[in-house]
């Protein structure tokens, strides 16, 4: 702490200026949360033209992306945290203090540095790339909740020290009704020093989702590059998103999300080989990049295409992200944003890809600091809902209430999704199945016709006990082992024979290659399998639903 920050400069002409680039402030200035239709302000609903590419684009001329991390020249190189490293902390008692505080180590965070230097850790050559000289300027828009002091100032501080000034038009900040005193009068004071930092406090809480559509109503960038409040941005983690929307103002990019470890703030990689997908739970899944998208891409450095964003850190053209309707303004306080975003971008015209070349790190914590209203379960699942019903075809809703089956029991009021349906039909975008096929070839869509579902498992027409992808196998240790017959999960893929179980009407569940019974025998704590004859009391199973074919 209390090195000077460099990363304030007196603002250089930007590139809105420039005729391609024509400025959207004036359309998006009156932008509210009401405004959602993806319809223009001039009441028009064709696509955006001003969204086609410039003829041009790859013909401009190019200046090489930073490779100097400024921030690493005047400190010291050993202080605590310095190029990433973590601490250990040994004091139990405060460390545990700060995790219920912050829902991470913010005893660890208050000892380093909020300008802490970090290891560049970009795929091979990136530091070599070629951005043109005519990037869009940028607001960066950062919505908060009970955030810890050290972790915002370190991520505000890491925009302007990481950033060229000049594509920064702004630094937005949304207090989303905090209530932890460091937050107000202080960060107001804190923040005057740098006149690009903006803060909007808001009255009552509304969500990430509403906060960062508040964020940018007021953005003048060109581009809006939205940030969680706990995050590290890398030496040149800018120009490559705003150079891929330079080339193509549909893309939406996303920089890879390196890890800050939450216990010790050690900075690490996450590497060049991860996308994002979904389950039928609708939950986001980091995925390992598969074949057929390694093979189109020719180097490590160049954009991952990928089906699904994490949500919380990409950049996306002011007018796209217009022309998509902005976000779902029934999302509450956390979640299915992300797949929203993800889903219509791909189906609706655009690309989303994450940059190897553009490294922001992120504190993933296991609970979250701030509380959820309407209950946490409740919030989300509602939130999944409504990209379900707008999003999805109907076979694929289909599937997510046959995964889901509770959701159907609970009969979840998920409001009114007409307007953004409609939103769907006016921008004419594609079926939620060409996505499938198109940008997420590894998705399979569950088999529907399910004669039995428990809390884990799904029992299908096959015989399979399933858990989305995985199937329950029996396992037979070594005979030098004597142990019973376990039950393991395993690919469902090319097993055959060896994933068909019989539920007879007297509650067995019989593995039919084996003759064996699925069992929990009173002295063991875990399902094995034993001989069917004993018909046991252990044997008789139950699921919670059964359904006719
Ligand atoms: C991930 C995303 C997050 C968001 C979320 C799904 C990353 C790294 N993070 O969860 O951005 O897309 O999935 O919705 O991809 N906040 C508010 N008001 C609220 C709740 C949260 O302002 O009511 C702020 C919060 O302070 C933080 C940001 O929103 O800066 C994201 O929340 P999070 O960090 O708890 O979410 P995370 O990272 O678990
Ligand atoms: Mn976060």
């Amino acid at each position: 702490l209390g090195k000077q920050p460099d990363g304030e400069t007196p603002t250089t002409k930007t590139s809105s200026s420039k005729s391609h680039y024509t400025s959207t402030s004036k359309t998006t200035s009156t932008v509210n949360q009401e405004n959602t239709s993806g319809r223009k302000l001039d009441g028009s609903t064709v696509k955006d033209k001003d969204l086609e590419s410039p003829q041009d684009a790859d013909t401009v001329p190019m200046h090489v992306v930073r490779s100097l991390d400024v921030t690493t020249m005047p400190r010291d190189p050993v202080a605590p945290g310095e190029n990433g490293e973590g601490i250990i902390d040994d004091d139990i008692e405060k460390v545990e203090e700060a995790f219920k505080i912050a829902s991470f180590n913010q005893h660890v965070s208050d000892q380093i540095s909020i300008e802490r230097s970090l290891p560049d850790v970009r795929a091979e050559g990136c530091n070599t790339s070629l951005v043109g000289d005519d990037l869009p300027s940028t607001s960066v828009v950062i919505c908060f909740c009970e955030e810890s002091w050290s972790t915002l100032l370190r991520t505000v501080h890491s925009v302007l020290n990481r950033s060229p000034p000049q594509l920064i038009k702004e630094i937005i900040l949304v207090d989303d009704a905090s209530s932890r005193d460091h937050l107000k009068k202080k960060l107001d004071d804190y923040m005057k020093r740098f006149p690009k930092v903006k803060i909007i406090h808001l009255p009552e809480r509304a969500g990430l989702i509403r906060a960062r559509l508040r964020g940018a109503a007021l953005a003048t960038g060109d581009v809006l590059t939205f940030l969680d409040s706990h995050v590290e941005c890398g030496v040149g983690w800018l120009e490559p998103l705003l150079d891929r929307i330079r080339l193509n103002r549909r893309a939406v990019v996303c920089p890879s999300i390196d890890v800050i470890e939450m216990r010790t703030f050690r900075y690490s990689s996450s590497g060049h080989m991860t996308r994002g997908g979904f389950d039928w739970r609708m939950h986001f899944r980091w995925n390992t990049v598969p074949d057929y998208e390694v093979a189109r891409r020719k180097t490590e450095k160049a954009p991952i295409r990928s089906p699904t964003m994490a949500g919380g850190l990409f950049s996306i053209h002011k007018m796209f992200f217009e022309e998509l309707g902005q976000y779902d303004p029934g999302l509450e306080i956390w979640g299915g944003e992300n797949l929203e975003l993800s889903f219509k971008t791909w189906m609706c015209g655009g690309t989303l890809e994450i940059l190897p070349c553009s490294r922001v790190g992120h504190i993933f914590r296991q609970s979250q600091p701030y509380r959820f209203p309407g209950g946490g379960l409740q919030t989300v699942q509602r939130n999944s809902l409504r990209v379900v019903q707008v999003w999805m075809d109907e076979i694929h809703r289909k599937a997510f209430y046959a995964v889901n089956p509770e959701l159907k029991d609970m009969n979840i009021s998920y409001g009114d999704v007409s307007a953004r349906r409609q939103l769907r039909e006016r921008l004419g975008c594609k079926s939620f199945q060409w996505y499938l096929d198109t940008v997420y070839k590894e998705m399979r869509v569950p088999d529907l016709t399910f004669q039995a579902s428990g809390e884990s498992f799904l029992y299908n027409w096959e015989n399979h006990l399933r858990h989305e992808e995985l199937c329950l196998v029996p396992y037979f240790p070594p005979p030098e082992e004597k142990r019973p017959a376990e039950l393991h999960i395993d690919w469902c893929e090319g097993q055959d024979e060896k994933l068909i179980w019989k539920h007879t009407r007297k509650g067995q569940i019989i593995h039919v290659q084996t003759s064996l019974c699925l069992d929990v025998p009173r002295d063991k704590r875990r399902p094995i399998l034993t001989d069917c004859t004993r018909k046991s009391r252990t044997q008789k199973w139950k699921f919670l639903k059964y359904f006719d074919k």
